[in-house]
């Protein structure tokens, strides 16, 4: 395919979207097309250099005669003036609001020619999408983009039952480089972190907002630990911290879970897991579910927007529904209790990765896009 100038329009900060966003970037990079982050600091998985990528900061400057900052504005002028100075073929914008509204004014400003190709990831629509002063905002971004993908089957329909876009919106779903990378570290981290060798690891990793419904994970993991030794290990930060945190206190669980705070190199991690959890009340896709099952790890999810398309109940993992803390323990415990039954579901898990959310397969289905928003004129 020939070679394409793209800038990438992101949150830079850790999240699922500033991940996929940022990965997508390296990927295109590796097979010779010229990406351009725009975004208001470094996208933090580019932590070293990488040829075919540049970076672009969006200044945002505090004027005495603004109430707000202008984050949005100072966005699509730094986005113009990107495509003014480099050319570019396409803006990839990830989140309908407000990045794909900033790719939009900033190509009424520019470059007709130039495309606007908009991934949503769900908190733009599933928080958003449900506030009815944003969602003509949101239908308009969806409608004016060239392109527009969803990063599961499930966030499409949403997507059209809460905003109704006369717009074709294609899944393309999140991805993750196979195999995982080799483990050459010789730390005992089982060891490190007080993990007796017969304890299982029960892991959720998440930014700690109330819907990922923390709270039933504890009481799933307080049922289940006192049917056989394990450990929860809970990775990540924000707002429910302080209600994780008294909830661990009240069902007594302060020895038997390990808080960890926000952490970069999860696949250490991973590699120490029996189980991953994840009991989101909305959740589009669930990125660290795939990187658990790139590891062997078997995944319990709620039957929750894209998590049923990610985890299959029986073969990779179990799906209980949403708030049912029983179920969950039960099932962790069939998993956790039954070594053949683990490994067997882990050995899918590693085979649903490669066959469906391997990178290269879905990065050609970005690249076909972008050649389809190219040929139409
Ligand atoms: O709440 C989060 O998990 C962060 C959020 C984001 O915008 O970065 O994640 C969303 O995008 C990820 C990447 O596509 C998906 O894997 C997450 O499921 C999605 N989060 C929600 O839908 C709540």
């Amino acid at each position: 395919m020939k070679k394409l100038k793209i800038g990438i329009v992101c949150y830079p900060t850790v999240g699922g979207s500033g991940i996929l966003a940022t990965e997508l970037g390296i990927s295109l990079a590796k097979r010779g097309h010229e990406i351009h982050f725009i975004t208001s600091s470094m996208p933090f998985r580019l932590n070293k250099r990488y040829p075919n990528i540049y970076f672009h900061q969006v200044e945002v400057n505090q004027y005495a005669v603004f109430q707000y900052p202008p984050y949005t504005l100072s966005l699509a002028s730094k986005i113009a003036e990107v495509v003014k100075n480099e050319g570019l073929d396409i803006i990839h914008a990830h989140y309908a609001m407000p990045h794909a509204v900033c790719g939009i004014l900033a190509k009424q400003m520019t470059n007709e020619r130039l495309k606007v190709v908009t991934t949503l990831h769900g908190t733009d629509i599933t928080v958003l999408g449900s506030d009815s002063s944003m969602q003509d905002m949101i239908k308009f971004a969806i409608e004016k983009s060239d392109a527009v993908t969803a990063v599961s089957n499930a966030l499409v329909k949403e997507t059209y039952d809460l905003i109704q876009p006369d717009k074709e919106i294609k899944t393309i779903y999140n991805f993750i480089d196979y195999p995982a990378p080799a483990d050459n570290s010789d730390i005992d981290l089982k060891a490190e972190l007080n993990i007796k060798e017969d304890e299982k690891v029960i892991i959720h990793v998440s930014n700690f907002r109330k819907v990922k419904r923390i709270p039933d994970i504890l009481h799933a993991f307080a049922a289940v630990s006192k049917r056989l030794p394990c450990k929860l290990v809970l990775v990540g930060d924000g707002p429910e911290m302080g209600t994780v945190n008294k909830q661990i206190k009240k069902l007594g669980l302060r020895e038997r879970v390990i808080l960890l705070g926000k952490q970069e190199n999860l696949h250490e991690l991973y590699a120490i897991s029996d189980a991953c959890v994840l009991m989101s009340e909305k959740e589009s896709f669930g990125l660290v579910l795939l990187e658990a099952m790139l590891h062997g790890v078997p995944c319990l999810g709620t039957n929750i927007g894209g998590i049923p398309e990610v985890i299959q109940d029986g073969v990779n993992g179990y799906i209980v529904e949403k708030g049912d803390s029983d179920s969950a323990a039960e099932k962790l415990y069939e998993l956790l209790n039954d070594d053949r039954k683990r490994q067997a579901l882990g050995e899918n898990a590693i085979r649903i990765v490669r066959e469906h959310f391997e990178t290269s397969r879905i990065v050609d289905q970005y690249e076909d896009l972008y050649a389809s928003v190219l040929l139409e004129e």
